[in-house]
């Protein structure tokens, strides 16, 4: 029996004995309408046809099932819904074997959970990662996991939402069979068919009917540490919840309690939220840039301070050959010092090993001299932030770096277009706005300058996507589309601190709110410094009378934060940071000589303020075409600056605020401020 028809995502064919269900439904055979309702069409057909002794269900492409159709999560659910195909997986009186291979995820895990046996290829991985969407698994996930590996183990992954090694669960049953990495994976799974099939006691081992393995020994301690894990997500603390109702219930009603909440969960903003994000971070990296990116296999880099030799440690790890270039030995030193370190992080937490670390260091050559760069296909800038410097550095890239060589700038605000003035190509200048930690931190803001081609900016954005970065298309301006918010959020800050509100007080509502650091403590972190000279380039707007007046006072004071032991904070030798009533008073000072009234503040207002400033700026960009997308603003403030994940981003939260409601905020700050402050802008640019 088979439907070899094309345009089916499951073919059906038998070979010997054995019944099979290929799923090929790219790009990661997800469990659409059609796959749902065909998985169970097969297991039908193939359970009615006696020829049949075994079934199995397999992929085509790039990995086993990841998951349910997260593009069906907007719609009401269709039938056959998931918890029906793996149950009636699960009743197939014929054995039913998984073959996983790449990330079997979320409801592809609990497909396979509902067969009788998996096996998989060694390289395989498997997880419940539906909390990374504001969801719990939905169809059984909850109820067989702990059937197999034990409740404490099932909770660890399905409140973590990670990825596993099949090889993580050899000493458990999960898999009958764990094949090398380079065996034929279909080829072995038939072969492990058969054998079940020359077995004469075929008792049809069913996890849905074993009892649940409690292994936890204190659930008040399970409950307090994933609700601190969690930080005011939702769904990991709902997971934990139905896993321990779960162990008084039996399959059928452990399943309809979590179908129950799972619904609920979908429902709620925090999943919409989280699935945006996760469709907004895709959609960045998608542009109309019309070239071929260049195969860049060599990258140059110079400055090896903080920003080069993160930058140089990024890229070595993606197995990059990279060359860094400093002024003199002794800054060479430092920076390849410096690279060493980043990696030494990693051999502590047990994330690499010596030798894979020895192996990315072996592609790092240091040189003073800038013939070295001359094969590199991307080079790099990573100095201290100054235009004349900057362009020296760019006049040697023109003369050393082949004509095909693109020349990238890694300047977080100063002009691109005046650095590709120097080169006698400008085509090929482009910014690489990394974020600091660079081999850390997810986001690249790539620059779109006045005359770049769309080949050097497709390379960057290619480049970015071997790095495992997540990358956004941005326009020239000062401090393009992130440090240009965060400029106007900072302000929204010093503001709220001349009208009143305390420098604790502010810093505790973001991240109540759940920002993940205050915005004065972030300054403390940075440097009081660096923002004083970078807003020292260009003069203070005239409208704007208390314009980062706060900031420039801890300036002159000396108060440059955690590097001085006094900023906004004071810090102890620990560089714990304690409040300084003094600040308060200083600012309170400052602001009554300014002549601003001083008033009560609440968390949420603070909240408020800061975040509708967010949206003005961000509402800027987009009409001056910074930013082509209102989501790609919120993937910068996802992985760049610390917004909650589980609030979606500033547009985000303007789309939950809705058009009216935005209006009338702005309108009402307005006129506490002015126009220049909080302009009028079309609010259709994102409604
Ligand atoms: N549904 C639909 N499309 C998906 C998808 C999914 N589950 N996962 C990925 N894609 C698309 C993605 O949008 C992109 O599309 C392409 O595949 C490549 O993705 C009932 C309810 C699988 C590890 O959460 O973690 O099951 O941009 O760029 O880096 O309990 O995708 O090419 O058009 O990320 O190699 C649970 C989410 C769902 C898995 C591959 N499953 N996906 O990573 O490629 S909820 C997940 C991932 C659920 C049940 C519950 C990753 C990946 P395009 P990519 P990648």
């Amino acid at each position: 029996m088979t439907n070899s028809n094309s345009n089916t995502p499951v073919t059906y064919s038998t070979e010997n004995n054995i019944g099979i269900i290929t799923v090929d439904y790219a790009p990661v055979n997800a469990l659409s309408q059609s796959v749902r309702q065909e998985l169970i069409d097969g297991i039908e057909q193939f359970e009615n046809d006696d020829a049949v002794k075994a079934i199995v269900i397999r992929c085509k492409g790039r990995t086993f099932i990841a998951g349910a159709d997260i593009k069906e999560f907007g719609a009401a659910p269709l039938e056959p819904h998931l918890p029906d195909v793996v149950n009636r997986i699960e009743a197939c009186n014929k054995p039913v074997i998984a073959s996983l291979f790449g990330t079997t995820l979320g409801g592809g895990f609990e497909v396979a959970l509902a067969c009788h046996y998996r096996v998989a290829i060694a390289s395989a991985k498997v997880g419940l990662p539906e909390v990374n969407l504001g969801l719990i698994p939905g169809a059984g996930g909850t109820q067989r996991l702990p059937r197999v590996v034990g409740v404490k183990k099932a909770l660890e992954m399905i409140t973590s939402g990670k990825h596993y090694s099949v090889k993580d669960f050899s000493t458990s049953d999960l898999f009958a069979s764990i094949f090398d990495t380079n065996a034929d994976l279909d080829q072995a799974t038939l072969q492990f068919a058969e054998s079940l099939v020359e077995k004469t006691d075929q008792s049809l081992s069913k996890v849905g009917e074993r009892a649940i393995k409690n292994d936890i020994d204190s659930w008040s301690e399970v409950i307090s540490s994933v609700k601190k894990k969690s930080k005011g997500k939702e769904a990991p603390n709902v997971a934990v919840s139905i896993l321990k109702a779960s162990l008084d219930l039996d399959l059928k009603k452990g399943m309809a309690l979590e179908r129950e909440e799972f619904l609920k969960l979908k429902e709620s903003e925090q999943s919409a939220a989280l699935r945006f994000a996760f469709g907004a971070e895709r959609l960045a990296s998608k542009t109309d840039l019309k070239a071929e990116y260049i195969d860049v296999k060599s990258v140059g880099i110079t400055g090896g301070g903080t920003m080069g030799s993160g930058i140089a440690t990024a890229f070595l790890s993606s197995g990059f050959k990279v060359v860094l270039i400093e002024q003199n030995d002794d800054a060479l030193a430092l920076g390849k010092n410096r690279i060493e370190k980043n990696f030494a992080g990693n051999v502590k937490r047990g994330r690499l090993s010596q030798e894979q670390i020895d192996g990315y260091l072996s592609s790092l050559t240091t040189s003073i001299d800038y013939q070295s760069l001359s094969d590199c296909e991307l080079v790099i800038e990573a100095v201290f932030e100054n235009m004349d410097v900057k362009k020296v550095i760019f006049k040697q890239f023109d003369q050393v770096c082949k004509a095909s060589c693109i020349l990238a700038t890694n300047t977080s605000y100063l002009d691109i277009n005046e650095i590709a003035s120097v080169v006698s190509d400008p085509s090929r200048v482009i910014g690489m706005h990394f974020f600091s930690p660079a081999n850390i931190m997810k986001l690249l803001e790539v620059i779109q300058a006045d005359k770049s081609s769309d080949q050097a900016l497709a390379t960057a954005m290619a480049v970015a996507k071997k790095l495992k970065k997540i990358s956004v298309l941005v326009g020239v301006c000062f401090g393009f589309a992130g440090n240009r918010m965060y400029t106007r959020y900072g302000r929204e800050v010093q503001q709220m601190l001349l009208e009143g509100a305390k420098v604790a007080q502010i810093d505790n509502a973001l991240t109540s709110w759940g920002m993940a650091m205050g915005q004065l403590a972030v300054g403390d972190m940075s440097g009081l410094d660096i923002g004083y000279h970078a807003r020292s380039s260009k003069p203070a707007p005239e409208y704007d009378k208390g314009y980062f007046k706060p900031a420039e006072l801890m300036y002159k004071l000396g108060r440059y934060g955690r590097k001085t032991s006094k900023g906004y904070y004071q810090y102890d030798e620990n560089g714990k940071a304690s409040n300084d009533p003094l600040v308060d008073q200083l600012i309170s000072e400052k602001a009554k000589e300014l002549g601003f009234e001083q008033k009560e503040f609440d968390d949420d207002e603070i909240a408020q303020r800061a975040i509708l400033a967010l949206i003005s700026e961000g509402l800027q960009l987009l009409k001056d075409g910074i930013v082509k997308r209102a989501s790609d603003i919120d993937v910068i403030w996802l992985h760049g600056y610390g917004f909650p994940r589980h609030k979606g981003g500033p547009m985000f939260q303007a789309k939950q605020m809705g058009k009216d409601e935005l209006e009338s905020e702005f309108e009402k700050l307005r006129k506490l401020e002015s126009v220049e402050i909080w302009p009028e802008i079309d609010l259709s640019l994102i409604f």
